[in-house]
């Protein structure tokens, strides 16, 4: 089907567009009023104006917009058609905002650059699929004109990934984070040491690296970051404004450490490392005085080069430390949390040890009640939900899916989308929630087309659940616009499942 259209002002026969609508977005916006007589196209003439701190999130849609168009779109302070305007009067809230787009013009607006950013990604999805394509495409690049006013449900939007079980370099995380933000998300927890292995330098404790990074499961390489690795995912994090928040696993999933220093353990003798997934066995000592220096330099190092407001602690599956030794020592390391300036995170069995105050509790149970997390909301703890049955990347999406582990269940896409995170917990309100974490866990991905295939399309689900009010989730109208994202990712090169569920248009 062909149509007659106007490109920079001259009527040429063009291919009929797909998508010149606003209804296929994720995660659907709070409000969307389409305008379906009018239409905005890119042309080589089109620039960008965005001044003062809109300038960078202008570079960042130029960056998009110039492989796959071929045009120029230089970002100018002073004039363009495409317009991104910090306001302080957007009301737009603290990470909104309005895209209004004319025949002549698109116009972004919002209280500040996140907000622009996030704007951006609503935009880039309005384009044709081939937008996405880092190569010079055809176009040609039209918007469907109307009026979005958006805003997040939760101001925490998190995915993680486990760097532990096997490494990923600093350039395969950066390539995550650049997904993570098309959905809008905005925290990326770095699951950093684990049994089997110890990802991330510590000047005071160096054969933590030297020895305990030097595998992973099955037996590889493994592999760690210096400082400066570390400091170049956080800064690369910034500019798409992501927080990182690291986590070093304590007092369980230890054996990376206690492999590197003998002194940290109760008989004084190091455990080879370890290569297999079996979870549970490892220990620092509570009763040993070098298991606090050995952690109170750990967090001392960390939080220097961390500048986001978390450090996550770990806290899982402690099974071979006794619940005495447990809560001492969880409750002498929250003080060091706090005297370098951090907020603690942690899985929800340190609640145990009752953190005080804003302390993150991580739900990660498969059941909608635990009796440790009403006690946790009353001492005004957040609550971040992270169900294992519901949005842990890692779980198969059936039987057959040839990554992942299952021990928490299948989790088809509809699964992953279908359960409310304000209101799934029984015995928590929704003001005590602070948001939705995807894990995804590595025991079995190697690589990133691995990360890929797990991640999505189940991540833009969980994405929709985290951003999007309660009232316009709908399975259904999910599915649909979903099958519109599958050319997209084609597009954008990111490997995905091609779930039964999703009426794809591929
Ligand atoms: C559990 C366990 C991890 C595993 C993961 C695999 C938590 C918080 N601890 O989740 O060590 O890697 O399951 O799904």
């Amino acid at each position: 089907m062909w149509q007659v259209r106007s490109v920079a002002g001259t009527a040429v026969a063009a291919p009929a567009v797909e998508n010149l609508a606003m209804d296929n977005l994720i995660p659907v916006p709070e409000s969307v009023r389409p305008d379906p007589a009018t239409t905005f196209a890119l042309s080589p003439q089109t620039s960008i104006r965005a001044a003062g701190d809109a300038a960078e999130v202008g570079e960042y849609l130029a960056g998009i917009l110039r492989p796959s168009t071929g045009f120029p779109l230089p970002v100018r302070d002073d004039a363009g058609a495409i317009a991104l305007e910090i306001d302080a009067t957007a009301e737009t809230g603290p990470a909104g905002y309005r895209l209004l787009v004319t025949g002549e013009t698109v116009g972004l607006r919002a209280v500040s650059a996140e907000g622009l950013f996030n704007g951006v990604q609503t935009l880039r999805q309005l384009l044709p699929a081939a937008i996405e394509s880092r190569t010079e495409q055809p176009g040609p690049w039209s918007v469907p004109g109307g009026e979005i006013v958006d805003r997040p449900r939760f101001a925490h939007r998190a995915a993680m990934l486990d760097v532990a079980r096997h490494f990923f370099t600093v350039e395969q995380v950066k390539r995550y984070i650049d997904q993570i933000v098309r959905y809008k998300l905005n925290r990326l927890h770095l699951h950093l040491t684990d049994d089997q292995g110890w990802r991330i330098d510590i000047d005071s404790w160096p054969k933590l690296t030297e020895y305990g990074g030097g595998t992973e499961v099955g037996g590889g390489p493994g592999g760690h970051y210096s400082k400066q690795d570390y400091a170049e995912i956080v800064e690369y994090a910034a500019s798409r404004h992501v927080v990182v928040i690291p986590e070093i696993d304590l007092p369980g999933h230890t054996n990376a450490a206690l492999a590197s220093y003998a002194e940290l353990n109760r008989d004084g003798v190091a455990p080879p490392r370890y290569t297999g997934i079996e979870v549970g066995f490892s220990s620092l000592c509570a009763d040993k005085e070098v298991t606090y220096e050995f952690v109170e330099d750990v967090i001392r190092e960390l939080a220097e080069i961390t500048p986001g407001p978390y450090l996550h602690i770990g806290g899982d599956e402690a099974e071979a430390t006794s619940e005495e030794d447990y809560k001492e020592f969880v409750s002498r390391i929250l003080p060091v949390v706090a005297k370098y300036g951090k907020t603690a995170v942690g899985w929800h069995e340190y609640a145990k040890a009752a953190p005080q105050g804003e302390a993150v509790v991580q739900y990660w149970g498969t059941t909608d009640t635990d009796p440790l997390l009403p006690e946790a909301v009353a001492r005004g703890n957040k609550i971040l939900v992270s169900p294992a049955n519901k949005s842990y990347l890692d779980m198969k999406y059936d039987e057959n899916t040839p990554l992942g582990l299952k021990w928490a269940g299948f989790i088809e896409v509809a699964d992953a989308y279908g359960w409310d995170p304000g209101s799934y917990l029984r015995d928590v309100p929704e003001e005590a929630i602070l948001g939705v974490e995807a894990p995804l866990w590595s025991e079995t991905l190697e690589n990133s087309d691995h990360v890929e295939f797990m991640a999505f399309p189940r991540l833009p689900a969980l994405a929709e659940l985290a951003w999007s009010p309660k009232s316009a989730q709908d399975w259904e109208s999910f599915a649909q616009r979903l099958a519109t994202h599958g050319p997209r990712l084609e597009a954008s090169g990111i490997n995905y499942y091609r779930s039964p569920q999703v009426p794809w248009n591929i």
